[in-house]
């Protein structure tokens, strides 16, 4: 392979490397839910508040309506939270849930934890995000 072409290969991943902050799936630690975030704000930019939608489902695929989520997060190699307390202010239906207060005031890795209980079911997942 020539050099450019390498080259562009490497760019166009680090651009979808770079995007990934924008929305990600996961399944919780204890595989009860299937967690999604997107971003409402398209690149996330340090130090800038912007909401999150998040959606959940069951295994089976199915939405799940009236799930009560926290969210914790932070920087783990610098031993802080998030520099907001954000919260769920509103249920969209359909498993949708608006996320208010998400931001990131500096470059690095960083965790988000939704918890999420639901009837007698509790369950959470970590995000990754790098920025
Ligand atoms: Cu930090």
């Amino acid at each position: 392979m020539k050099l450019a072409n390498i080259i562009v290969l490497l760019l166009v991943s680090l651009t979808v490397f770079a995007n990934s902050n924008i929305e990600a799936t996961k399944v919780s630690n204890n595989q009860l839910f299937k967690v999604s975030y997107i971003s409402k704000a398209d690149p996330i930019k340090i130090n800038k508040i912007h909401s999150w939608m998040i959606h959940l489902e069951d295994m089976n695929g199915n939405d799940i309506e009236d799930a009560k989520i926290t969210i914790d997060g932070g920087m783990p190699a610098h031993n802080h939270g998030l520099p907001t307390q954000p919260q769920i202010t509103e249920n969209l239906g359909e498993g949708r849930y608006l996320l208010e207060g998400m931001k990131f005031h500096m470059l690095g890795y960083w965790t988000v934890t939704v918890s999420i209980s639901h009837g007698n079911l509790s369950d959470e997942v970590t995000f990754e995000l790098n920025f």
